[in-house]
């Protein structure tokens, strides 16, 4: 099996420009409550609020063709897939440039954030075959990884560094007996890396047993922002300071230090008993109770081409959060949408959109 880096791809950082982005439309009623009604406008509004910068997909299964086609602008392309549930971070494919700016990407072998030990859903073989049918719509060449792993769980700098939690890499729900060399090695391999920098956990609470997507990303090659809490009784208070510690002593590929960018933690926030009560019971692993806390995170936000499409919560932090990344981003348009329910299934922007690197072959 030849490698992508064998081949000559790599991973584009975010921020280098955009074909397009891939969204899922969201339906399971066990994890969206009412139906999903009240996502599916969410969803919808951070559709329009990307297709106002770049080409938006989204992938909808046949039942709810005619309803996504209604609810979303026209400039959306609707596509019918079958998916279990609407993540395209994680179910879609990491998407490579290869030599001559041909399109790969790569296939991360999914089992629902923990499979059978932990795991959110069973079965996850619709959300296992996403990547390879965006890789077929694409053209782009398939890259199967040999290890299980989502998009949530990597930030690449385009530099040769990535970011990954420890929890979440290293953990035995996805690869039972695996070692930090084999990520290491995988992560090199499949992304065009040669710097793995480890943070120990995720935000606390996150189901995805700490995708570094809600606690992390690169702004640019050398700068990290960093979901930050300054609360001692909230669990993310010493999550934050123990990541900040390590990134902030590490170095990246090319051996710059990093500079680490505070980005305020939204006030506590839990699920409703009306949110609760709102949601399908089934034997699933996602626990919905009222009164339970929600990984909310202002740094799981989408760079589209021009802009930042960042969550919002009707909160006061909400403001605070805006100036950080206007002053982190100044050429490009800050866009906050209102993402509460987007957050109570369990992600956000980013754990939802999944961007195609712009390519010149
Ligand atoms: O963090 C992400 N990339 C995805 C979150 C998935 C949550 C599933 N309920």
């Amino acid at each position: 099996m030849t490698t992508p880096r064998e081949a000559g791809f790599v991973m584009p950082p975010e921020w280098a420009a955009h074909e397009g982005c891939w969204m899922i439309w969201p339906e399971r009623p066990d994890n969206w409550r009412l139906g999903a009604k009240p996502a599916q406008r969410a969803f919808a509004a951070v559709a329009a609020a990307i297709a106002r910068f770049e080409p938006v997909t989204m992938l909808v299964s046949a039942r709810q063709f005619e309803n996504a086609r209604a609810m979303l602008p026209a400039g959306v392309r609707v596509v019918e897939m079958s998916t279990n549930d609407s993540w395209a971070r994680d179910v879609g494919c990491s998407f490579l440039v290869g030599p001559g700016g041909v399109l790969g990407g790569v296939d991360w072998p999914f089992n629902a954030w923990g499979g059978l030990e932990g795991g959110l859903y069973f079965p996850w073989d619709l959300d296992d075959q996403v990547a390879a049918k965006m890789l077929e719509l694409t053209r782009g060449r398939r890259f199967r990884a040999p290890l299980v792993m989502e998009g949530g769980a990597i930030h690449v700098d385009g530099e040769g560094t990535v970011l990954m939690c420890e929890e979440c890499g290293l953990n035995e729900n996805r690869n039972r007996g695996v070692t930090r060399a084999d990520m290491e090695r995988m992560l090199g391999e499949y992304l065009g890396v040669n710097k793995v920098i480890w943070v120990e956990r995720g935000v606390p609470g996150d189901e995805t047993n700490g995708h570094i997507d809600n606690l992390a990303c690169f702004a640019r090659p050398g700068v990290v922002l960093l979901s930050w809490c300054d609360d001692p009784a909230d669990p993310h208070y010493e999550v934050s300071r123990a990541a900040e510690a390590r990134l902030a002593g590490a170095v990246d590929a090319r051996g710059r230090a990093l500079e680490v960018v505070r980005m305020p933690m939204p006030a506590p926030m839990a699920y409703s008993a009306e949110e609760a009560g709102g949601i399908d019971a089934t034997a699933s692993g996602m626990s919905r109770a009222a009164g339970e806390r929600l990984a909310a995170s202002y740094v799981n936000f989408y760079m589209a081409n021009g802009a930042i499409i960042a969550p919002a919560f009707g909160t006061e932090t909400d403001a605070p959060a805006r100036d950080v990344l206007a002053r982190l981003f100044p050429d490009r348009e800050v866009v906050q949408v209102m993402a509460r329910e987007i957050l109570l299934g369990g992600g956000n922007i980013h754990c939802i959109t999944q961007q195609q690197p712009a390519t010149t072959a």
